[in-house]
């Protein structure tokens, strides 16, 4: 019998991610069998109709865990007293968009998001970010509040961490379950750092069994960095249903229900692998005693430390670029 509720707030909800996410959540495959939800869908106004679509399709499933659904365009209602809020709706780059337009637009979105979320969500609300710029757009968003911690802001990198098992796993001929320890480094972009050199395949070191060491610094890095790009040529449109199962995936890890599974995650760098303090990075992370700790003690080689160097420049001239707009 489920007695604990949380309380979800999903902006975007009648895009492509968050009709392939709802549901999900609504079945209970983010906080687990026991425990009931209950939805606040933030879409923007003229998707109201769209959006009361989705609900109807809520009412008719049945979900024994769904508590309620309210759907909203008032950011007030949407956010208010909010366990987790996530963050998909943006503006995507239209063509002939300046990259600074695009950084304008979101940073104006996420700054009044981040607002109201630290006037009405709970104290210890966690937030996850999804929406692109994903790092940078955490950033604006965690440097708007006053009463809730930054450090509960999050970027997603789950789903590159999911992209690279898939290739690994392509590659070795062995199952996902089977292999450990690659994580995402850095910005959820092109300059992504997906790290395997303290991987393993059943136990043995990955390099002892996928040798072919010009594939994981060619196409296994390109595939990886470039998939979102891949799966719009594919399908003419952009991930979703992957990218809303690692959302599914990163809040059930930052809940504990990973147990102490290493994940990556972007979070607010405190300083950790020399990373400059403020910059939403992505690490190895672990759920530890109620909260997410950057795992501490990974090594990097030369050619690591470089691919490190260079995603940590990217994102900090996306930080630069806000600054200057006077968006933080
Ligand atoms: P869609 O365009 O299908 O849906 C976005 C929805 O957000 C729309 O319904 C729109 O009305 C709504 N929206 C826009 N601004 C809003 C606001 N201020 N408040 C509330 N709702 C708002 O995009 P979708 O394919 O769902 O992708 C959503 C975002 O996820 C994009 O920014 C995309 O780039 C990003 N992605 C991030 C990924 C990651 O791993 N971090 C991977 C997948 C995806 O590319």
């Amino acid at each position: 019998m489920a007695n604990k509720c949380v309380s979800v707030a999903v902006t975007g909800a009648a895009g492509h991610i968050g009709y392939a996410l709802v549901f999900r959540i609504a079945s209970g495959a983010m906080f687990g069998p026991e425990v009931k939800v209950k939805l606040n869908l933030i879409e923007l106004e003229a998707q109201l109709p769209a959006l009361k679509g989705v609900a109807m399709e809520l009412s008719d499933c049945g979900f024994k865990l769904l508590e309620e659904v309210n759907c909203t365009s008032d950011m007030a209602q949407g956010f208010a007293n909010v366990d987790w809020a996530l963050l998909i709706g943006a503006m995507p780059r239209k063509k002939g968009m300046e990259r600074s337009d695009l950084l304008k637009i979101n940073g104006s979105i996420f700054t009044e998001q981040g607002r109201y979320i630290d006037e009405v969500a709970l104290p210890d609300v966690k937030v996850l970010v999804v929406g692109n710029p994903c790092n940078t757009n955490a950033l604006i968003a965690a440097s708007t509040v006053k009463r809730v911690n930054p450090n509960n802001f999050y970027a997603m990198t789950m789903l590159d961490q999911h992209r690279a098992l898939g290739q690994l796993s392509q590659k070795s001929g062995a199952k996902i379950e089977d292999i450990d320890s690659c994580f995402i480094w850095g910005n959820h972009s092109a300059t992504q750092f997906p790290d395997v050199s303290n991987a393993t395949i059943n136990g043995e070191k990955l390099e002892n069994v996928i040798t072919d060491e010009k594939w994981l610094r060619g196409d296994f890095l390109r595939n990886v960095q470039q998939r979102g790009a891949d799966i719009i040529a594919a399908r003419g449109l952009s991930s979703a249903a992957s990218a809303a199962n690692a959302v599914v995936d990163t809040v059930a890890a930052c809940s504990g229900l990973w147990g102490d599974e290493i994940f990556s995650l972007g979070v607010i760098s405190k300083g950790e692998y020399n990373v400059e303090p403020g910059i939403v990075f992505s690490f190895p992370c672990r759920y530890i005693n109620g909260s997410v700790e950057v795992v501490l003690g990974y090594e990097h080689d030369e050619y690591g430390q470089k691919m490190m160097d260079n995603t940590l420049a990217e994102l900090q001239a996306e930080r630069d670029a806000v600054k200057n707009l006077a968006v933080i």
